[in-house]
This record gives structure tokens, C-alpha cells and sequence, in this order.
């Protein structure tokens, strides 16, 4: 197939491209960088170095003899978005060009306002470019779990089937988002579907919670082709966040009281769902939504899985309570449905002890670059 992959440096970007090569996709990337800047503006740089997708992208062909096509380039600069799809006619665009940091969206003006006009327009130029020049692509969103937020009810895969005063309607199940960009997906999940009830899109909505991990087997191959890794309070993400702080015997920080639950998934376990909504798309006029994760925790079993494993490697790893900066429900219900990919033939890599003591293997070789003043939260939700 022509793969698409927008955002194809990110974290997740960039593995998928390579996954898609080689497995022999024909692969473009677009990425215009905004990840790289804002870490820079903002002290927040990965803890591996990564080359800048070009260079990757040799590294990777040397490696393997796949090719993947990159074009730098900003998804909100429409004229180019549209000639990438003229020009490439992708059967299949994944769509990651995301500010996807929620302290970051909560910083202030500037990053509140930069993290809506690039979520949005992205979105919007990602519409438009299919429905004027492949019209029949299959638009792979990444979305994400925090568009639910935490309701006190079960959340379901997408929509909700109402009754109300006799009558029967589905609707896209109610969200309640927790930061600006998490907000940003519920606007975009908004457009998408009025652009497919409307206009006959096909688009898949994967609503995915915290990825961890760094391995896959293209990065293997490589250590220059593993994927960015951030362990800052605003691009890192909170298990990644926790294996460096083992690592760098900084106490682990739960924010508030750790009841917060969310669904967690491995990154193999991202690039096989991303697969199978390629290989399944909906059909036009649909708009599926998939819940992707695999196993849910608390801040706190994760904290204590971290602190268990690390311990058994002869660090000490200690857990602390900070002072919880963002605006969210630190004890709640939490059941979200998550069979769809199941369905789909999803085989879950689950975070065993082992997984875990893998991860923090490969961190402990870049001990020496954690930067201890990039840990604790910078941003805080509420004044
Ligand atoms: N947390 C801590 N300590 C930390 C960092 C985080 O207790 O040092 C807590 C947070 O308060 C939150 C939970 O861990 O309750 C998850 O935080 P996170 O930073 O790992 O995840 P989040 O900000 O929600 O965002 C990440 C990705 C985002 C993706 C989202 C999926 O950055 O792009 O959309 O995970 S989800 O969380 O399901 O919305």
C-alpha cells in the first residue's frame, strides 16, 4: 500500500514508518519538526539523541534496503499537504501531526494558542487534501483516551446508543477533555465525523492512551533509529517519566493522590494497531472508532511496578507525592471498553516485570544525559 505518515518524526511517527517500509509499504513522511522546537524552546530535549529524519531515513535504507520518502514540511501549509497527496495518491494516511504535549497546550497564551491553530488546522488541511485529491483514501486518526476523560459511567468504543423520552438515537459517546490538547482530538473527532456523515470520508479514530517503550525491531537494527524518548515534564509521558527517574534515583512522581487510571499500551503494540485499522478500513461514509490500549493501571501500580523492578536491579527507587499541577480526578471509576482492535486481532505485549526491566536497561545506558531540572512539573493547569 501508499502509506502517508504525517508527523513522521514523532515518537510514534517514526517507528511506524519504519514498521510500514519494512513490511514493504510504499512510505512518505511529513513532518515540519514542531516537536524538536518546542523541546528546544522549552528545555525539554529527548534523552537519546535523534538524527533528523533524513539522516534516519539513509541510516535505515543502509540497514534494511527500505526506502522511506521524507518531505519536511508544515501539514498547515496547504499547498504543500496537497501536493504531497497529489502527487503520492496514498491509499492510506496515518495522521500524527499533532502538538500531542497536554502541559505544554496548558503553558500560557502563546502554547495554548499554538497547540489549537496547528491540532486544528492540521486536521482541517488533512480533510480537504483527501476530498480534493484522493478522495477514497483512508484516513487513520490518531486520537486519544483522554477525549472521554474520566466519566462515572463505562465508556464505550466511540458512540453511545441514548434513549430519551421514548425515543433512540447513537451519538458519539459524551467527552470531557482534561487539558486544551486533549480537547484539541474532541474538536478534531468532531470535524472528521462531520466531514464523513457530509461528504463520505472513511476515517478511523483511535482513541489511545499513555504509550511506553523504545524497542522495535527496525530500532533494533540501529540504535540511531530509536525513537525520540522523553522523560521532561512536558513531552514525557508518565511510565517513561518513571524509568528515568528510577534510572536517575530521583523519586518517582505521582502526582497527587496516584488513583488517576488510564489505559496504557506498549509502542509494538501502537504499530500493530495501526496496522490492522490499514488493513480493515471502514468503508466510506464510516467513521469507526477504536479504543487502543491494552491494560489499565493507576499512577500508583505503575509507580510500584517501576520501584519493584528497579529495586530487583539493585537501584533504589524511592516514590514521592508532588503537589498534582494539572486539574484532574485523582480517585475515579474507570472502565472503558476496549474490544474492537481485540476483534481486529490484536496480540497485547503486556508490562511484565521483564518488560519493564528491558526498558530500564536501555535507559540506564543513557544515565549520564538525564538532566535532573527537566523532572519535576514546570507547568501548572490552575494559578
Ligand atoms: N502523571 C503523574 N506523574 C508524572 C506524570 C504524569 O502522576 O510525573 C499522571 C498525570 O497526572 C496523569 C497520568 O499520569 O494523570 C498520565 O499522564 P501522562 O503525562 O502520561 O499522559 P497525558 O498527559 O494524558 O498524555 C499522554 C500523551 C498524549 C496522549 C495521552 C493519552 O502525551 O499525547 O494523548 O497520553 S491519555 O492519557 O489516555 O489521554
Amino acid at each position: 500500500m501508499r502509506v502517508l505518515i504525517l508527523g513522521g518524526d514523532g515518537y510514534l511517527g517514526w517507528p511506524t514508518a519504519m514498521a510500514f517500509a519494512a513490511k514493504g509499504h510504499e512510505v512518505t513522511v511529513v513532518d515540519n519538526y514542531l516537536r524538536r522546537a518546542i523541546a528546544m524552546e522549552t528545555d525539554s530535549e529527548a534523552l537519546i539523541p535523534t538524527p533528523n529524519l533524513q539522516l534516519r531515513a539513509e541510516i535505515f535504507k543502509a540497514a534494511t534496503g527500505h526506502e522511506i520518502d521524507v518531505v519536511i514540511g508544515d501539514c498547515c501549509d496547504y499547498d504543500l499537504l496537497c501536493d504531497v497527496v497529489h502527487s503520492f495518491q496514498p491509499e492510506t494516511i496515518i495522521h500524527y501531526a499533532e502538538q500531542p504535549s497536554a502541559p505544554y497546550s496548558m503553558r500560557d497564551y502563546r502554547s495554548a494558542r499554538r497547540t489549537l491553530d496547528n491540532n486544528l488546522s492540521a486536521t482541517f488541511n488533512v480533510i480537504w487534501a483527501v476530498m480534493e485529491k484522493a478522495p477514497s483514501a483512508h484516513i487513520i486518526k490518531l486520537g486519544t483516551m483522554g477525549e472521554y476523560g474520566t466519566p462515572n459511567i463505562d465508556i464505550e468504543e466511540g458512540w453511545i446508543d441514548i434513549e430519551h423520552k421514548g425515543r433512540k438515537d447513537r451519538f458519539l459517546f459524551p467527552r470531557q477533555a482534561g487539558s486544551l490538547y486533549h480537547t484539541t482530538k474532541v474538536l478534531d473527532t468532531d470535524m472528521l465525523w462531520f466531514y464523513v456523515r457530509t461528504f463520505g470520508l472513511q476515517v478511523t479514530d483511535l482513541m489511545q492512551g499513555p504509550v511506553y517503550g523504545l524497542r522495535t525491531p527496525e530500532a533494533d537494527v540501529d540504535p540511531r533509529l530509536l525513537p525520540n524518548f522523553h522523560y521532561d515534564d512536558i513531552f514525557g509521558t508518565v511510565v517513561n517519566r518513571f524509568l528515568t527517574q528510577a534510572v536517575a534515583g530521583i523519586p518517582l512522581t505521582v502526582y497527587g493522590k496516584g488513583g488517576q487510571t488510564r489505559g496504557y499500551l506498549n509502542l509494538l503494540d501502537t504499530l500493530q494497531c495501526v496496522e490492522l485499522a490499514m488493513h480493515n478500513a471502514p468503508g466510506a461514509g464510516q467513521l469507526r472508532v477504536l479504543n487502543q490500549f491494552t491494560e489499565q493501571f493507576s499512577v500508583n501500580d505503575l509507580a510500584a511496578t517501576v520501584q519493584r523492578v528497579g529495586n530487583g536491579m539493585g537501584l533504589k527507587v524511592e516514590i514521592q507525592t508532588v503537589d498534582n499541577p494539572r486539574k484532574e480526578a485523582e480517585e475515579h471509576y474507570y472502565n472503558p471498553a476496549h474490544s474492537g482492535l481485540i476483534e481486529l486481532g490484536l496480540k497485547p505485549h503486556y508490562m511484565t516485570d521483564p518488560v519493564v526491566a528491558d526498558m530500564l536497561e536501555t535507559v540506564l545506558h543513557h544515565k549520564d544525559a538525564i538532566e535532573p531540572r527537566r523532572v519535576l512539573p514546570r507547568v501548572r493547569w490552575k494559578s
